[in-house]
């Protein structure tokens, strides 16, 4: 209660930050992107984590604003990154269930680009394979929409949630990111291998590029790529950091 509290002051004092994880393609790279993840600095409880804050989000509905500002954020510091001679080809930025629905997102994306500068093929909007399969006809509605600015989409958390494949095939995606479940135990040699395999040819019928994201070893880079992935993503690779730490690492 008393976070939800701080939750709503936190825009205006300037408490949320985004760090940045590097999307390579496989093996290890160069560089096709990197996802925004945002951070919440408390003042007392130090960083809180989004699987803390954004369930809170959702249910007060402030994550429509804080929704609108990461959008904005990832837009501008990709510019200043660009501005400073940075090669960085796209920009991530998770989308929620009720973002995702809102009324106004398309004119908060079309803004934040226009705003910054930002070409729209720049930026990717990662949605839930679940948020997207909720009620697929509204989803295609509002992906048909978005693809047609130009901005990418990629399914997140892919495997986890039910798709139904005649509304995938129809789904204006560029990408699925194969959920790290599935990457966790890959190398030991049960059904994950299997099931990975599927995802990529599913990939390659439909056209997207399928990235691998939780990728902590360098064994499960290996057979990610072994297996066709296109791009990968993980602590092995990178950890999410704050945006000069990043522009730091690719120098
Ligand atoms: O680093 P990680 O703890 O950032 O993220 C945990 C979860 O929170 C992931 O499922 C991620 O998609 C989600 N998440 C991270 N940043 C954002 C954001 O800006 N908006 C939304 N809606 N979800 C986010
Ligand atoms: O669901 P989504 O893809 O948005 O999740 C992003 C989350 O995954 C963030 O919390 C990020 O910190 C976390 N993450 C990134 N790389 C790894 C990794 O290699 N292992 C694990 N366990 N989590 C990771
Ligand atoms: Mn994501
Ligand atoms: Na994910």
């Amino acid at each position: 209660l008393a976070l939800t509290q701080d939750l709503r002051r936190a825009l205006a004092n300037q408490e949320f930050s985004l760090h940045y994880q590097p999307k390579l393609r496989a093996p290890a790279g160069p560089l096709m992107g990197v996802e925004a993840l945002l951070r919440w600095h408390h003042p007392e409880q130090g960083m809180v984590m989004p699987d803390r804050f954004i369930p809170l989000a959702e249910k007060t509905g402030l994550i429509l604003e804080i929704g609108r500002w990461v959008i904005n954020e990832a837009c501008r510091q990709l510019a200043q990154w660009r501005a400073q001679g940075m090669e960085v080809p796209s920009v991530s930025v998770n989308l929620s269930a009720t973002q995702f629905r809102s009324p106004g997102l398309f004119g908060k994306i079309r803004d934040a680009l226009e705003a910054n500068g930002v070409p729209a093929s720049s930026l990717v909007l990662e949605i839930t394979e679940s948020t997207a399969m909720h009620d697929p006809d509204a989803s295609l509605a509002i992906l048909q929409r978005l693809s047609e600015l130009g901005v990418g989409i990629s399914i997140d958390d892919f495997g986890t949630g039910y798709s139904s494949l005649l509304y995938l095939k129809r789904l204006p995606a560029s990408e699925l990111k194969i959920d790290r479940g599935f990457v966790r135990d890959l190398v030991a040699g049960g059904e994950d291998a299997a099931i990975v395999s599927a995802i990529i040819a599913l990939g390659r019928t439909l056209n997207l590029a399928v990235i691998a994201e939780g990728v902590e070893t360098a064994a499960q880079q290996d057979l990610l790529t072994e297996l066709g992935c296109t791009s990968l993503q993980g602590f092995h690779l990178g950890r999410p950091c704050p945006a000069t730490e990043f522009a730091a690492r690719l120098a």
